[in-house]
């Protein structure tokens, strides 16, 4: 059987709370995570070392905050106070950690589903997608990722044009797969609301509520936006149900669709 589980942010012990409650098996099943498997629980270090140490059958995408890690590790910039990865950084795996993490994808298919972080803008069709996602994971696995990832941290550009740089598409690419959650039709982001899909900003909507959503057929899996409920939109399975706050880690069983939770049993 094929699991996609939500935003586990370094909740380690609910995770494993989670996999018994499925029947986890290494010989039978997979694993598939939607990225922000470390920062804000107090477990980030082996959260990352369980996923990569199931290379066979465990697999993630990016999230912001495991972003937000590869930033801390690579470029000038500095965790915040509200950070726990620090384990991470200063671990004698730390180099192999972060390795694994370079070489993540952005956008996983499986059976038929879309598995990304935070969405995928509604201007664009499958194949694009998969197009801009790997132009950036090319750039996270090159030789020159120290001179590319200093370059990554801006809201700019918020719209999406075939005419841009490599850099600016790869800004773009990274902040609508791993930050969006307000868009305009066009693919616009926004990225000071962080409140409930019906309470946007004027002019914008939840990514997955445009009209003219070029992947609407598709179904879709993700995280990162905790505050969703009761979200019943054909092909669109939010996953974060906000376990560092307290309330549940989620997963999807791709094979019938149902969902799992385990309530949180952080300490916090
Ligand atoms: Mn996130």
């Amino acid at each position: 059987m094929d699991y996609v589980i939500g935003d586990v942010q370094g909740c380690y012990d609910t995770l494993q709370k989670l996999l018994v409650k499925i029947n986890f098996s290494e010989d039978r099943d997979r694993l598939f995570f939607l990225g922000d498997v470390v920062n804000r629980g107090k477990k980030s270090l082996e959260t990352l070392r369980y996923i990569k140490s199931h290379k066979d059958n465990a697999n993630m995408v990016l999230g912001n905050h495991d972003f937000h890690l590869l930033m801390c590790a690579f470029t000038s910039r500095k965790p915040n106070p509200k950070d726990t990865f620090l384990d991470i950084i200063e671990a004698p795996d730390k180099n192999a950690l972060i390795d694994y993490l370079l070489s993540r994808p952005l956008i996983i298919e499986c059976q038929g589903f879309l598995l990304v972080h935070a969405g995928i803008p509604p201007q664009w069709g499958k194949n694009e997608s998969f197009v801009h996602a790997e132009l950036v994971q090319r750039q996270l696995q090159g030789d020159s990722v120290e001179l590319f990832l200093p370059k990554m941290y801006s809201n700019e550009p918020t719209n999406w044009s075939k005419n841009l740089d490599i850099e600016q598409k790869s800004r773009y690419t990274i902040n609508a797969l791993m930050r969006m959650r307000f868009c305009k039709s066009n693919g616009e982001l926004e990225f000071t609301h962080k409140m409930n899909a019906d309470k946007a900003p004027k002019g914008y909507k939840a990514w997955f509520l445009h009209e003219n959503r070029m992947l609407k057929n598709e179904e879709i899996v993700f995280g990162h936006w905790s505050t969703l409920r009761d979200i019943n939109i054909k092909n669109i399975y939010p996953l974060d149900r906000g376990c560092f706050w307290g309330d549940y880690l989620s997963a999807i069983r791709l094979n019938d669709r149902v969902q799992f939770s385990q309530r949180s049993i952080e300490s916090n």
